[in-house]
């Protein structure tokens, strides 16, 4: 009975206390594991969802002047899940990270408890040579001969490390002599539906984010060519300095798709870098029947690509990939003599810490890695396949019923599939500003209807000239027919008026 013990009574502090040691462990991962149960019963919700001020007054989140005892810690842990919203719950459509694939799990429990540092071989040999390996498969798959890859903490910060090598490579002496180095204005080039990202490395390399060019979209929401290559020469004859072109291989909302080979043949031949951000889509590169749909990605210069998403890895995950061996470590090595010593006794390129503008960095690649080896290249088609079977038969569910929702994208590239719900007093009403504007009330209230019966959860936003439309995604291997089902019947019952 482990109850009125305290960490005290555990190792390391009590060399005796293995057996209670063993029994606490346990008990957290029955915690766990219970909640990994609930998760997948579709009889239970998603979330009990609380306001913040309720929330505060039903959990106990100040930190004692003394120590607790192990029952009312396993109590906290409890109680922790208990208001957790369940991402991997069948009907959690809500974000591009859904699901909880159970061996990823397992992966991270084992990464806690191994608790390294990602920044040298001599702390981390296995999970280096894991992640050296990982990362050439995916270059390989990405069809880059050799090159050099890291995890990073995010999308956000994957593409950061593109656009900083991107400077690199164009001007190496601003890593010691910075700005002055430049002999002009740095702009960069992005579509308008990329995500918001690209605006914060302009603003975080020293661009400013009125110096990342947004490219306008055509109406399925890819990046026209013929105006990037516009805006480029319009740039030029300002006397600014193009460096860096981001294509999108599935954007945050729309789903969509650049045109990545037509893009290229512009990059180079204005001699740009060429990054894509595929955080969302890389994934369709495991399946033969969507891969075509980043047809050319191997002529990029760099892509960021987030197993985090549509591979279903536990978050965080994110990878970014450069063709060009060496760069990352140029641009980035700061050589701090304490961690990255020349004379270790073993070969110091394993070293892979001086590569990226952390210190510390998290083990992310042995969820990842005992993930793709439990289903291996043919599994993880096989999963690609089965998000692109659901998402088609919820557009041909929607389509079915046309008096009650409407789509925005009537064949979405990706597993987003955006559209309004229309309540019963707006079937009837003519278009027009006035049905606009009620319809983009409407879904909110609906999200907040979901919210409260715990029984759904769809994201929504504005976009350009569209009132708030839903964006369901569907990025997770526990959605099957009966979900989508589901779906349809319970966004009619919340919003039957
Ligand atoms: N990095 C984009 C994630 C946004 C989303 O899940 O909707």
């Amino acid at each position: 009975d482990i109850e009125k013990l305290i960490y005290t009574d555990l190792l390391p502090f009590d060399i005796t206390g293995a057996p209670e040691t063993r029994e606490f462990l346990y008990r957290v991962a029955d915690i766990s594991a219970t909640f990994v149960e609930k998760t997948f019963d579709r009889g239970t919700k998603i979330l009990d969802f609380h306001q913040p001020e309720q929330l505060k007054e039903v959990l106990d989140l100040e930190i004692p002047a003394h120590p607790l005892h192990l029952d009312q810690l396993l109590h906290d842990c409890r109680d922790a899940l208990k208001y957790q919203v369940k991402t991997g719950h069948p009907r959690f459509m809500n974000q591009l990270s859904c699901g909880l694939e159970v061996i990823s799990l397992g992966g991270e429990w084992l990464t806690a408890a191994a608790n390294i540092n990602m920044f040298t071989y001599e702390i981390a040999p296995v999970f280096i040579l894991m992640e050296q390996v990982t990362m050439r498969h995916m270059r390989k798959i990405i069809g880059y001969k050799n090159g050099d890859s890291t995890m990073a903490p995010g999308g956000s910060i994957s593409n950061l490390y593109a656009c900083m090598v991107a400077r690199h490579k164009m001007f190496p002496q601003y890593k010691e002599q910075g700005l002055r180095v430049l002999p002009g204005q740095l702009v960069m080039f992005t579509s308008v539906h990329s995500h918001y990202s690209l605006k914060g490395a302009a603003a975080t390399m020293g661009l400013g984010t009125d110096n990342l060019i947004l490219v306008p979209v055509d109406s399925k929401g890819k990046m026209i060519p013929t105006e990037l290559d516009r805006l480029i020469e319009e740039q030029k004859s300002k006397g600014n300095i193009p460096f860096f072109v981001c294509a999108t291989a599935g954007t945050t909302v729309m789903g969509a798709f650049d045109p990545i080979n037509a893009i290229a043949d512009i990059t180079e031949k204005h001699k740009l870098w060429f990054h894509i951000d595929g955080a969302w889509g890389g994934g369709v590169l495991l399946s033969k029947n969507t891969k075509h749909k980043m047809a050319g990605v191997e002529r990029s210069d760099s892509l960021t690509w987030n197993p985090h998403k549509l591979m279903g890895v536990l978050l965080q995950c994110s990878t970014v990939h450069i063709k060009e061996d060496g760069l990352l470590i140029e641009c980035n090595q700061m050589s701090a003599d304490y961690l990255f010593q020349q004379d270790k006794p073993y070969d110091v390129n394993y070293d892979t810490g001086d590569k990226v503008i952390q210190c510390g960095r998290h083990n992310d690649i042995f969820k990842l890695w005992l993930l793709w080896r439990s289903k291996g290249d043919s599994g993880f088609e096989k999963h690609i396949d089965h998000l692109f079977e659901m998402t088609t038969y919820l557009v041909e569910k929607l389509k079915a019923n046309t008096d009650k929702f409407e789509l925005l994208n009537d064949e979405p590239e990706l597993t987003n599939v955006c559209f309004w719900y229309i309540p019963y007093r707006l079937r009837s009403m003519k278009a027009g500003p006035d049905r606009c504007k009620i319809l983009g009330e409407v879904q909110p209230i609906l999200k907040g209807r979901m919210m409260t019966a715990g029984s759904l959860m769809i994201g929504y936003q504005p976009m350009d000239e569209h009132p708030n439309f839903f964006r369901n995604i569907i990025s997770s291997q526990a959605v099957c027919r009966d979900d989508i089902d589901f779906m349809i019947v319970e966004l009619y019952r919340l919003g039957y008026d």
